[in-house]
């Protein structure tokens, strides 16, 4: 990317990037983060990617659940088409470089920047934050960590993720300037495609999300063909047919549902909303639902199949995960040790 060169001169382009393994996936995560993840590799950059149990505990995880659910996120990405042999696939607490540096930048960035951050407010929103583990305010200088522990250039991630990679950017600057030094590079964020942010299936306006109490909300990825096709049949939608343009008075713009089932449709078949629109011009709902629920079987079952298949050798997973991470740890304790001595920590 122009942009990033011309951003991090001197800094090899690298892709970094983390699902927590707090449950099951989602469309939302393959379709914002796994499906994007696997493209990344053939454009010629180095690709790392890592499941964040050290985030994932900081709400209460069972021990055996986050043990599960960690080669699950692994079994994810190894169907999703991700390569051992072309990414780094690894658990983050295998790396503790992760958690000495987020030491680090919890003294660089302010207790301030973190109560800002809508995900904590949204995690905390009815309960008394007070109450909140200290981990769960920490969690923006942990994905920091993660990030600038490789030198990271650029993060695939889903709307969502946007103000912490903001966040990321001021806290290498604040490094970079207390220290008086070119360190950390100003990580760029990936929020490319017609899918950044994949709305729940009952209410267009919330994001689609594997917390939802409702289970209609949202399309896992181990939902076999029937239910998925029931959950896209149920889908909230208005009464009207499909515009024939996205933007303007007649289009999709105050149709939240509508917009997002065109969207979900444009970023499984891999072409552009226009596109989708251009195609099913005047189509009602009756005859979109179908279309967009045989495509979702088509593309999904496959991955579904494939997770499972890997899920079967929970050996192998943990054998792919403790290599990435020797592979990983090779990169950054370097960066790490250069850190420390930028901050005067006497090493070996
Ligand atoms: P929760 O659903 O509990 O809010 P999460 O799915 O957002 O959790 P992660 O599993 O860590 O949290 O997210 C992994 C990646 O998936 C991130 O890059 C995130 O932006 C992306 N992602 C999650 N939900 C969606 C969504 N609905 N649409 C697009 N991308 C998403
Ligand atoms: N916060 C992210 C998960 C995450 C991440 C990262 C993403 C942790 N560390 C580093 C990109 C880069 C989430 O909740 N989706």
């Amino acid at each position: 990317m122009a942009s990033q060169a011309a951003a991090n001169p001197g800094f090899t382009p690298r892709i970094f990037s983390g699902i927590q393994p707090s449950g099951g996936m989602t469309l939302g995560n393959y379709l914002g983060a796994l499906k994007r993840f696997a493209e990344k590799q053939d454009e010629g950059i180095e690709t790392i990617y890592c499941v964040v149990d050290m985030h994932a505990i900081t709400v209460w995880q069972d021990p055996e659940k986050l043990r599960h659910q960690t080669r699950e996120i692994t079994a994810a990405y190894l169907a999703s088409g991700i390569d051992p042999a072309r990414s780094i696939i690894f658990n983050q607490s295998q790396v503790s470089g992760h958690a000495e540096l987020a030491w680090i930048l919890n003294c660089v960035a302010r207790i301030g920047w973190m109560y800002r951050m809508t995900q904590f407010k949204d995690k905390t929103a009815g309960k008394n934050a007070e109450n909140s583990s200290l981990g769960l305010l920490a969690y923006p200088s942990l994905m920091a960590a993660d990030i600038l522990l490789y030198h990271t250039t650029q993060v695939p991630v889903g709307e969502d993720q946007k103000q912490h990679l903001e966040l990321t950017r001021d806290i290498a600057a604040k490094f970079n300037h207390d220290y008086g030094v070119d360190f950390f590079p100003i990580t760029e964020p990936l929020i490319e495609g017609s899918a950044t942010r994949v709305m729940s299936l009952r209410d267009g306006t919330k994001k689609m999300s594997k917390s939802d109490p409702s289970d209609a909300s949202r399309i896992n990825l181990t939902d076999d063909a029937d239910t998925i096709a029931k959950k896209i049949r149920k889908a909230t939608t208005d009464p009207n047919p499909l515009p024939d343009t996205l933007d303007g008075l007649d289009g999709l713009k105050d149709r939240p549902e509508a917009r997002n089932l065109v969207n979900i449709y444009a970023a499984l078949e891999g072409v552009s909303a226009e596109t989708v629109i251009r195609e099913f011009a005047g189509a009602q709902f009756g005859t979109f639902k179908p279309r967009l629920a045989d495509l979702a079987v088509a593309k999904l079952s496959p991955i579904t199949e494939a997770m499972n298949r890997y899920m079967q050798d929970p050996a192998e997973i943990d054998r792919i995960l403790g290599e990435g991470a020797a592979r990983a740890d090779a990169i950054a304790s370097p960066i790490l040790a250069k850190t420390k001595e930028i901050v005067g920590m006497i090493g070996r």
